[in-house]
């Protein structure tokens, strides 16, 4: 038995995600989620990263957006919108059923992992999603007013802020989940796959977690990324305003230099190769954009084979 780790956030991550679990066994994967987006709203405990996976993962994730649910009615945001309340994080009501049925158990003291597991179970997802930490982490974004939310930043401000920092508030506190440490120090690890997510907001949250740079520095499998930035563009997102922004250069380069101290290989578009030929990553050329399901299965096979390739 071999286990693959795969961290992620966002919707990118969530199809590569998606490719890792239609070609490995469910037992030998192991899906560390980002937490950093996760807020209170209106009274409600929302995930967004983890609910991302879950519902791609169980074949019901809205396909034009990424993120909630297909097959939705809005008739709670109507009723919202009637009672002039907070409209502006769109919560479809089959989605709202996670939230309220997820913030009734976290209030009854159960833990988000615990939560998580058994909400999977109910929607049939195989592979085991886990949250990056059951401690509360919120990614924070400078702006040039203030600090703000990272889901008004997203959300209601549509990434239109100028970003100067990010904050990843109670990192320092927060414990990364056990299981997710255990993991990297199984001795049949087979690989690390660090999903094609915004390297910022959606990874860096979990490596801010203490004691996760270091066991992936030192873990005994390949640690591979696969690149966000195809032809020198994000996909889709702020990854590449926030580059620019942040003072770095809007190239696949700039993310494999964020995790230069543990990455061990590199998966990135042919059309990006100029652009990473002075890393000191190894390098695995391969076409990134993924539209179809074939294309998240082949591009999971193309990293699973750059670790094996890498741990030979
Ligand atoms: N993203 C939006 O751009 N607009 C929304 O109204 C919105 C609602 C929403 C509801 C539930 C959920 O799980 C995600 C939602 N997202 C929405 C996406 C979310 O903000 C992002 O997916 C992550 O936080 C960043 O990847």
């Amino acid at each position: 038995m071999s286990l693959v780790v795969a961290l992620s956030g966002g919707i990118g991550g969530a199809k590569l995600a998606l490719g890792l679990s239609r070609v490995l066994p469910a037992e030998e994967l192991l899906i560390v989620a980002n937490t950093g987006d996760d807020f209170e709203h209106l009274g409600l405990s929302i995930a967004p990263d983890i609910d991302t996976l879950m519902y791609t993962l169980a074949g019901v994730a809205n396909p034009e957006t990424g993120w909630g649910r297909r097959d939705e009615t809005w008739s709670f945001m109507a009723a919202l919108e009637e009672l002039g309340s907070e409209t502006w994080f769109r919560l479809g009501d089959r989605d709202l059923a996670t939230h309220v049925e997820r913030t009734r158990r976290l209030r009854a003291g159960e833990s988000l992992s615990a939560v998580t597991a058994d909400l999977c179970r109910k929607l049939g997802v195989a592979p085991r999603i886990l949250p990056m930490s059951d401690d509360p982490v919120r990614t924070r974004v400078l702006t040039e007013a203030d600090w703000i939310d990272f889901q008004d930043y997203f959300v209601r401000q549509q990434c239109r802020p100028v970003v100067r920092r990010l904050a990843f508030a109670g990192a320092d506190a927060a414990r990364a989940h056990p299981d997710f440490l255990a993991a990297l120090r199984r001795p049949d690890l087979r690989a690390v796959v660090i999903c094609p997510s915004n390297p910022f907001i959606s990874i860096e949250p979990v490596l801010s977690l203490s004691g996760v740079r270091d066991a992936l520095a030192s873990c005994a499998a390949p640690v591979i990324a696969v690149s966000p930035i195809i032809g020198g563009r994000a996909v889709k997102g702020p990854t590449a305003k926030m580059m620019t922004e942040l003072g770095l250069s809007v190239s696949a380069a700039t993310v494999a230099e964020r995790y230069a101290d543990f990455l061990d290989g590199y998966v990135v578009d042919h059309e990006d190769a100029r652009s990473v030929e002075h890393i000191a990553t190894r390098v695995f050329l391969a076409d990134t954009l993924m539209t179809t399901l074939d294309d998240r299965e082949t591009l999971a096979r193309v990293a699973l084979a750059a670790a094996d390739e890498l741990r030979r």
